[in-house]
């Protein structure tokens, strides 16, 4: 036996693969691949190596792979939503794409034999896929309304931009992080409201002013340079381990330390090189940061976070600055340049196809300045549009389907893929979760907007968890038969105090499920019966 083969031989499937080639090596294969094409590729190549470069064989729809991009801060230009636009409009009906829960895009439909020409397109506008799946840092989310809010306290767009750089060697890829133990999650908030769920990352960092302006810990080696300060210093407090996973969800956990701005970068390294090189491998069920931190206890983990630093960490600033519940950025509002406004278009379920896309660019291009913007909630903004063009902008036929005034329980819907796409899923999520709003608003009145998130299993990449209602996906029986159904969540709050919600009904079939929806959403959430759903006839 080689040495390799000796310290792999106790490795779990995915760790072994790992170490017997680096999935980011497949970079250089694409030409190979495109070539062979799906049927002929090495299996692990195929279903696991290619989500280094964002490719997702899709057993749903075997030869129409899934590709993730990278959406830093959920930012794109006009002529990137293009380029997507025109790859997907080469499939025909089976092409469109979903804004995720990461404020990222996917696409759906893509064939191996397209894929160089699909980089080559990526590569001329600046896109990138990589490192977007499997053992790597996800997308890595920021305000929606970063540069745009008047009220923000930082703007997101450059730190979180330095970071994606830093981790991916400019979208071309890092080995030094391509062989995390597990995903993770980075967030970062300049706002108030919280508007990436901190509280759901492996890492994030929330808004606070340290009042003493006291040691900002600048010494290479550790010595730390007073530096007095008369008012409060901005920077951030670093949450660490939050996580969803099928045998456990984490709120993040304060790390006790306040970093500044320009520390958040070399903060996102050592952390993720202490996850890297000491994180639990063993058990894929327990190898997202949060059990590193169990095992270790946090003053051991902080403490390796420094040692990689190279120098110490503030304690945290005594409070956060997320004092404001959570918007959802539908509608028009005023931008702090004056005479602009960002306009949030609600996309039923992140869904898109080719033609939407192209309006899209079009609009952001006519109206705004061709910039676009996702949010967590699978939705888009088009930011700076004057005053002048909004009233027409607002008369453009894309905004009867993309509303910026949908109904309450509309606005707030979120949906992970489900069983369209994804071989994990137990239930059929995004049509399922429409249908369900569509008979529950011709049903009931509401006067404030109620979030409703579908996801089709336990991952939880639809986030039931931080709902008003959470809808998971299971298997019940009912009547002798298997049935497709619903565990219920409820209590997650977002925005200032965010708290995770929890399962209070398990097992649920979906065909049984709009009656107790209605009584759920009548008795805690105020909706009352309209006066033509009492009519009986
Ligand atoms: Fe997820 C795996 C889709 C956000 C937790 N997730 C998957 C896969 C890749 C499984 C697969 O291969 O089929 C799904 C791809 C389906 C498809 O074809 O689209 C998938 N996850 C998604 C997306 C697209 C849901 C959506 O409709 O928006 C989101 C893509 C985000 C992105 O742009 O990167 C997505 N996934 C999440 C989130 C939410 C978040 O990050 O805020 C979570 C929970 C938070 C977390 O990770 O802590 C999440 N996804 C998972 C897990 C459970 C992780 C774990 O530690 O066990 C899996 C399974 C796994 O990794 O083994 C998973
Ligand atoms: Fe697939 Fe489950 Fe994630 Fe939904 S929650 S996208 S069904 S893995």
């Amino acid at each position: 036996m080689t040495d390799t083969a000796t310290t792999t031989a106790n490795l779990n499937k995915f760790e072994k693969f790992k170490a017997q080639k680096d999935g980011l090596a497949i970079k250089s294969e694409i030409e190979k691949f495109a070539a062979l094409g799906w049927e002929a590729m090495d299996e692990t190549d195929r279903d696991h190596r290619l989500k280094w470069v964002g490719v997702f064989f899709r057993p749903v729809t075997p030869g129409q792979f899934m590709m993730r991009l990278r959406m830093p801060n959920g930012i794109l230009s006009s002529t990137q939503m293009r380029v997507l636009a025109q790859v997907v409009q080469r499939y025909g009906d089976e092409g469109s794409a979903d804004i995720t829960t990461r404020q990222n895009i996917q696409l759906r439909g893509i064939r191996i034999s397209d894929l160089p020409d699909i980089f080559n397109r990526f590569h001329a506008v600046g896109l990138t896929s990589v490192q977007s799946g499997m053992d790597n840092v996800r997308n890595i989310t920021g305000d929606p309304v970063a540069g745009l809010d008047a009220d923000e306290l930082y703007d997101t767009r450059e730190l979180i931009q330095q970071i994606q750089d830093m981790l991916t060697n400019k979208g071309e890829g890092n080995p030094e992080f391509s062989n995390l133990p597990r995903k993770f999650n980075i967030a970062i908030t300049g706002g108030r409201d919280n508007s990436v769920h901190a509280e759901i990352n492996d890492l994030a960092f929330v808004p606070a002013f340290r009042e003493d302006g006291g040691t900002r810990g600048r010494g290479d080696t550790g010595n730390l340079s007073p530096t007095l300060s008369a008012s409060p210093i901005f920077g951030f407090n670093v949450l660490v381990g939050g996580f969803f996973s099928a045998k456990r969800c984490e709120a993040a956990i304060p790390l006790n330390a306040w970093v500044a701005p320009e520390d958040v970068v070399a903060v996102c390294r050592a952390v993720l090189e202490v996850f890297r090189d000491r994180g639990l491998r063993a058990n894929r069920q327990k190898s997202r940061l949060m059990w590193l931190i169990d095992e270790w206890g946090l003053e051991k983990f902080r403490q390796e976070v420094e040692n990689r630093l190279g120098k110490s960490l503030l304690p945290a600033a005594p409070k956060d600055e997320i004092d404001w519940q959570k918007r959802d950025h539908i509608g028009v509002y005023k931008q702090k340049q004056p005479g602009l406004n960002y306009v949030g278009l609600h996309i039923p379920v992140g869904r898109l196809y080719a033609e939407d896309m192209f309006e899209i660019a079009r609009l952001a291009e006519v109206y705004g300045s061709g910039e676009i913007r996702l949010t967590v909630e699978q939705n888009i903004i088009i930011p700076n549009v004057s005053e002048s063009r909004l009233a027409t902008f607002l008369t453009e036929s894309l905004l009867e389907r993309f509303s910026i005034n949908p109904g309450l329980l509309t606005r707030s819907l979120v949906s992970c893929t489900g069983a369209q796409f994804c071989n994990f899923a137990l239930i059929e999520t995004k049509n399922r979760a429409l249908g369900m709003i569509k008979a529950l608003e011709e049903e009931l009145i509401f006067t404030h907007p109620v979030r409703i998130h579908w996801t089709g299993c336990p991952n939880s990449c639809g986030q039931p968890q931080v709902a008003d209602i959470g809808l998971m996906g299971t298997k019940t029986r009912k009547n002798g038969k298997t049935l497709e159904g619903v565990d219920i969540y409820m209590g997650g709050k977002v925005g200032k105090d965010a708290h995770l919600g929890t399962c209070i009904i398990k097992g649920i079939p979906c065909e049984d499920l709009q009656p107790i929806l209605q009584d759920l959403l009548i008795k805690n959430f105020g909706a009352k019966v309209k006066e033509e759903a009492l009519v009986v006839d």
